[in-house]
Order: structure tokens, then C-alpha cells, then sequence
């Protein structure tokens, strides 16, 4: 065939080809059949040496003519194509759909219930304290009746650093920091994390506690049940009784544990004939213990023997327990989002 017939069938096979493409990568796979270095037209143009002279310049001609209309092709195909697929997606998207919202945190039901006891104690005029959790023997034990002879020493299995430093097993050590700092009258509360060298169902190494200590002339076991007796009624509804039961700590004499009526089964002690789950039937809870403070505390911190005060400490994961109804300690610790999520405000 005629090198000039050959380059014009090619445009029109081009032509054919390009109308078949009909994504991007077809189109490459033409180009470069075509146009490539190996392809049809380099391949009709490595002839031309054999062609007849005086017609060499008209074919060569002829060859940059079909070129340049062969990008022609290209370019205006590719166009199409590019602007088919742009008009696909916009399809699909849909302006009206609502947007994602971002994920929104919470504080956790040991934050939140801390808060608010610490609210409720701040309305009553107590001042909220803090100290280290890494203490000394002298703040967390010997300071609170409990010499190292004392067999309530025993009752705290605790996590020690090193003989006399200690993970403190209480906040009381805050209370003695404030007494040794400030004198009296003063009323304060201690919240934060406490450890114990306890592991099971029911216990865990660190939890968190409040402690509440007031110190004035006069101060009788009377203030004691009035700040309690408010304190339960804001924190677990007004409708809601308290019990004192004699008990014993180092740091109190006399001392109590106080009892609140049943949050789940209101005092009643059953459910539909069942007996209540969170009171065993019993009608009450415990909730915290209190007393009025022992003299031989006072007297470690230097304050003067006609003084008085009364002193309470509550585990803040049991009040939340009892508080959201949950069943189980570890729910706290895991960190669950599925757990965690039903105390924000706005999941
Ligand atoms: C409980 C019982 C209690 C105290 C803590 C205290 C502190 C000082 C002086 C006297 Cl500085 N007492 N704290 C008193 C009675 C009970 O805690 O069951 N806590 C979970």
C-alpha cells in the first residue's frame, strides 16, 4: 500500500478506536498503538526512506498533518470522557445529606458524681482540699490514732513504697496537712484517688473517696446528722431517710455508719414479691462512716483539747453505684465508650 493511502486509514481507524474508549486508560492504550514510539504511525514513517524522492516531502508533510488531528482526537476525546465521569459523581452526591457530627466527649460518672458532691458540700460552707497520693506514714496512719503497735493498722492492706512512705489508703492525711496549716475553725473536704493492696470483684487498688472534716467549738455528733442528713437528700432525692449504726475507726470516737434508704426499691425492700437486688431485702444501704474525731488526733496536730469536730469518709464509686443503679465496680475501670457515653449530656 501507498504510504499516503496508509496514513489516511489511519485516522480513520484512530477515529473508530477513540469512539470504542471509553474510559482514560483505553485511551492511553490507543495513544501510545498509535502515536508510541513502536506504534502504527512511527512504523508507516520508518518507510519513508524507501519511498519514491520526489513525493518524501508531500508524505512527510502529509504525516505531521495526520499528527497533529490525531492529538486533536485525543485531546477533545479525553474531554468527554473527563467530563462524562464528572457529571456520574455529582449524580450520586446528594447536597441534602445531613453531615457527620463529631464525636462528643463526657466526664466520667466518677468526675461527674465527685462534682457534684463537691458541689453540695461547697453550699454548706466547707472549703475543698487536696494533697499527694504518695504520703507519709506519719499523715496517713500515726497522726490518726493508729501507732504502728495499733492493730487497726491491720485493717489497711496497704501499698508501700518504702517503710515510712506509702500510697495513702485514705484522704485523712489532707484533714491532718490542713489542721498542721490552719487553725480552727475550719470545715473541709478531701476528694481524690485512694489505693489499697485489694483486688477482686468488689475491690480495686485505687478508687476514689471524700472525706469531710469540720472543727469548732461546740461542733456535736447533732451537726454531724444535719450536714449528712443534707447532703443525702440533694445527692439521692429529697424523700430519702438516713440511719445511723454505732461502729468503730481509729480516728472517731463514738463513730457510725450511716445507712440510707434504698435508692431501686424505696425502703421497701422488694420488687413485684422479689426481693430488691441492691439491698438484699433489707430495705437500706450503706452509704459512708463518720464519727466525731478522736481527741488523740487533735492532739497530733497541736490543736488545743477543748475543740470538737466531726469527721466522715465515702467511697465516691459506691455512691455512684447506687446513684446510676450499676451492678458491677469493673464497669468504671474498663473504659468502655458504651458505658461512658450514657453519662454525657449530649450522646
Ligand atoms: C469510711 C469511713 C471515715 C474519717 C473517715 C477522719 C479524718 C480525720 C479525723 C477523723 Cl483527719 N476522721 N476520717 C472518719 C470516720 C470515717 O471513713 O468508711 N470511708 C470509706
Amino acid at each position: 500500500m501507498d504510504l499516503s493511502n496508509a496514513l489516511q486509514s489511519l485516522v480513520s481507524e484512530l477515529q473508530e478506536g477513540l469512539n470504542r474508549a471509553s474510559s482514560l486508560e483505553d485511551l492511553e492504550t490507543l495513544r501510545v498503538d498509535f502515536l508510541g514510539r513502536k506504534g502504527r504511525l512511527a512504523k508507516i514513517m520508518a518507510l519513508l526512506p524507501e519511498a519514491d524522492p520526489d513525493k518524501r516531502p508531500a508524505i512527510g508533510r502529509l504525516a505531521n498533518e495526520v499528527k497533529e488531528h490525531a492529538l486533536g482526537l485525543f485531546v477533545s476525546r479525553k474531554d468527554l470522557i473527563e467530563k462524562e465521569r464528572e457529571s456520574l459523581s455529582l449524580a450520586r452526591f446528594d447536597p441534602s445529606m445531613p453531615g457527620r457530627t463529631f464525636w462528643q466527649g463526657s466526664l466520667h460518672p466518677v468526675s461527674l458524681v465527685m462534682e457534684e458532691i463537691c458541689a453540695v458540700f461547697k453550699g454548706l460552707g466547707f472549703e475543698v482540699a487536696s494533697g499527694p497520693e504518695v504520703e507519709i506514714d506519719l499523715y496517713n496512719f500515726e497522726s490518726l490514732n493508729m501507732p504502728p503497735e495499733h492493730p487497726a493498722r491491720d485493717m489497711q492492706d496497704t501499698l508501700y513504697i518504702s517503710e515510712k512512705i506509702l500510697m495513702r489508703t485514705h484522704t485523712s492525711p489532707v484533714q491532718v496537712r490542713t489542721m498542721l496549716a490552719q487553725k480552727p475553725p475550719l470545715a473541709v473536704i478531701a476528694p481524690g484517688k485512694v489505693y489499697r493492696r485489694d483486688s477482686d470483684l468488689t475491690h480495686t487498688p485505687m478508687f476514689h473517696q471524700i472525706e469531710g472534716l469540720m472543727v469548732a467549738k461546740g461542733i456535736s455528733m447533732a451537726n454531724l446528722r444535719g450536714i449528712l442528713t443534707a447532703f443525702v437528700r440533694t445527692v439521692f432525692g429529697p424523700e430519702t431517710r438516713t440511719r445511723f449504726r454505732p461502729s468503730f475507726f481509729p480516728f472517731t470516737e463514738p463513730s457510725a455508719e450511716v445507712d440510707i434508704s434504698c435508692c431501686l426499691c424505696a425502703g421497701r425492700g422488694e420488687i413485684k414479691g422479689e426481693a430488691c437486688r441492691v439491698c438484699k431485702g433489707t430495705g437500706w444501704v450503706e452509704i459512708l462512716g463518720c464519727g466525731m474525731v478522736d481527741p488523740n488526733v487533735f492532739e497530733a496536730v497541736g490543736y488545743a483539747a477543748d475543740l470538737s469536730g466531726f469527721a466522715f469518709g465515702l467511697g465516691v464509686e459506691r455512691v455512684a453505684m447506687l446513684k446510676y443503679g450499676i451492678g458491677d465496680l469493673r464497669m468504671f475501670f474498663e473504659n468502655d465508650v458504651r458505658f461512658l457515653a450514657q453519662f454525657g449530656q449530649y450522646c
